[in-house]
Parts: structure tokens; sequence; C-alpha cells
């Protein structure tokens, strides 16, 4: 497997970056360096131990073989200064910036935890599951390094110009296997950029330790600031009920294969 953090990192806010986003779809960035990714390490630990039903933060479990795990947490940026600082301003923004050509605002946000035995997601592309806007970036800032046996990230290189077939918000077979699928194994503090109709896909955690990522999306600001309309869309939706299938509902689209917690499981992460 090639490693592209030796061979391929970019600035981000360069001419460079914003080239080989425009050609491929992707483009991996040094954003936090290894300093930086210990302090947000602790960040998502403090988000991750907030109560599951204490506020307005969205957190979403999964069943693993090892118990009921967090998988994920929406809607933090409001009530964490450290993480809030770091996506709504400075560098994040400035890179979100250079590859849409424009200046760009947070869309929304999540961690997304993969602990141990935590699922992948099956191969799609994010854009439908964001309403309201046609340009978006999105990013994988890797809290902790991530290669294939902790499910990183897999994508496809060029294939940012159209939205495939899709059953259920996924990338139905035929497609996905004329594709081919790129390995993206990143380390703790480095930031993979995609663009919303980039293919990607990820494999389980088969490691005994924490796979945990945060994952911002910006919109090109002269489509306006959405987040709070995004959020409130979403809530909607959620209220409408999960999915029918006995896997967690994370988004908009059912590309999360993590098996649902039975509604009485009341116990901690
Ligand atoms: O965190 C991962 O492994 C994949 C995340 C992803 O594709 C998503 O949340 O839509």
């Amino acid at each position: 497997m090639t490693d592209l953090a030796d061979v391929n990192v970019f600035v981000g806010t360069d001419a460079a970056s914003a080239e080989h986003f425009a050609d491929h779809g992707w483009v991996l960035t040094d954003t936090l360096g290894p300093d930086g990714a210990v302090e947000v390490r602790g960040w998502v630990e403090e988000v991750a131990d907030w109560p599951i039903d204490g506020g307005e933060w969205l957190h979403h479990r999964e069943l693993t073989e090892h118990g009921p795990a967090l998988c994920r947490t929406e809607n933090f940026t409001p009530f964490h200064e450290g993480l809030c600082t770091l996506l709504r301003s400075g560098s994040m923004v400035a890179i979100a910036s250079n590859l849409l050509g424009e200046p760009a605002v947070l869309y929304k946000e999540k961690i997304n935890y993969k602990l141990p035995g935590g699922a992948g997601y099956a191969p799609h592309q994010d854009a439908p599951a964001y309403p309201f806007i046609e340009s978006h970036v999105s990013c994988m800032v890797a809290v902790d390094d991530a290669d294939a046996d902790n499910g990183c990230l897999e994508v496809v290189s060029g294939a940012h110009h159209e939205i495939y077939p899709m059953d259920d918000g996924v990338v139905i077979d035929d497609v996905v296997e004329t594709f081919t699928w790129q390995t993206v194994p990143v380390r703790a503090g480095q930031t993979l950029w995609f663009h919303s109709r980039t293919p990607h896909r990820s494999g389980s955690n088969s490691t005994s330790v924490p796979r945990r990522a945060i994952y911002p999306t910006y919109n090109a600001r002269s489509e306006g600031d959405l987040r709070e309309d995004y959020y409130a869309e979403k809530l909607a939706a959620f209220r409408s009920g999960g999915r029918s299938d006995g896997m967690v509902r994370v988004s908009l689209i059912n590309d999360f294969r993590g098996i649902a917690v039975p509604d009485d499981d009341t116990s901690s992460t």
C-alpha cells in the first residue's frame, strides 16, 4: 500500500493544492502537526464525555462486538471553544476557501469515533446528504493515525464531476466495481480534503484502539451561511424515525454500516 502521507502532502493554501484538488477531487495537507493533534485529541475526548441527552449536540451510538459504543457527535462547535476556533477560523477556513476558490463558511461538523469494532461506510458521495448548497468541500482531520486496519478512507480519484446512480444513498454495485479505489492512510494531524462528489468509503476498525477523526464541511459563503438551516432540516428528518434495516441513522443518506443499539439499552459508551 502506498503511504500518501509520505509522498504527497500539500500546504493547502497554495495554488498547487487547489490544482491537485481540482484534478483529483481530494488533497492531503499537514494541518495540525503532531503537537496540534495531541491538543485536538484532548478536545475530542472532552466532547465524547458529554452526556448523551444533556444538550443540543447530537451523539450517536452503534452496537459493536464489544457492546454499545459512541460512533458520532454532530453540532458541537457551539459548545466547545477550541473546536469552534479550529473549524470556524484560521487555517482550516483558509484552506477550504482556497480549494473552493472563494471565501468559505462552515456548513456542518461531525466527529466519527470509529472505536474498536466500529463499523465502516458504504461507497457514497456526500453531496446528496447536503441540502441547499451546490459547492462543498469536506475533510477528514485525523485525530489518530488511520490506515487500512482501523478503517481509513478510500477514495476514487477524478470522479467528482457527476452524481452516480445510488440506492438508498449508496453508489450501486455495478458502478462501484468500475472504480479504482485508492486507500489513503493518514497520520494524526494530517487532513484529507475531498469534494462532496468524490466517491469514498471506509472499512471497520479491526484493531484495539480508536480511529477518531473530525469532519467539517464548508461551503462557499456566497451561497449563504446555512449551518443552522442544515441542522434544523436534519433534526426534522431524524424526528421522523430511524432506519428500517436495523442500522444506525447518522446521516440523511444510509451510508453507515453500524448496527443500531436497542432503544432500551442505556449503558454508557
Ligand atoms: O469516518 C469514516 O470512516 C468515513 C466517514 C464518511 O464517509 C462519512 O461520515 O460520510
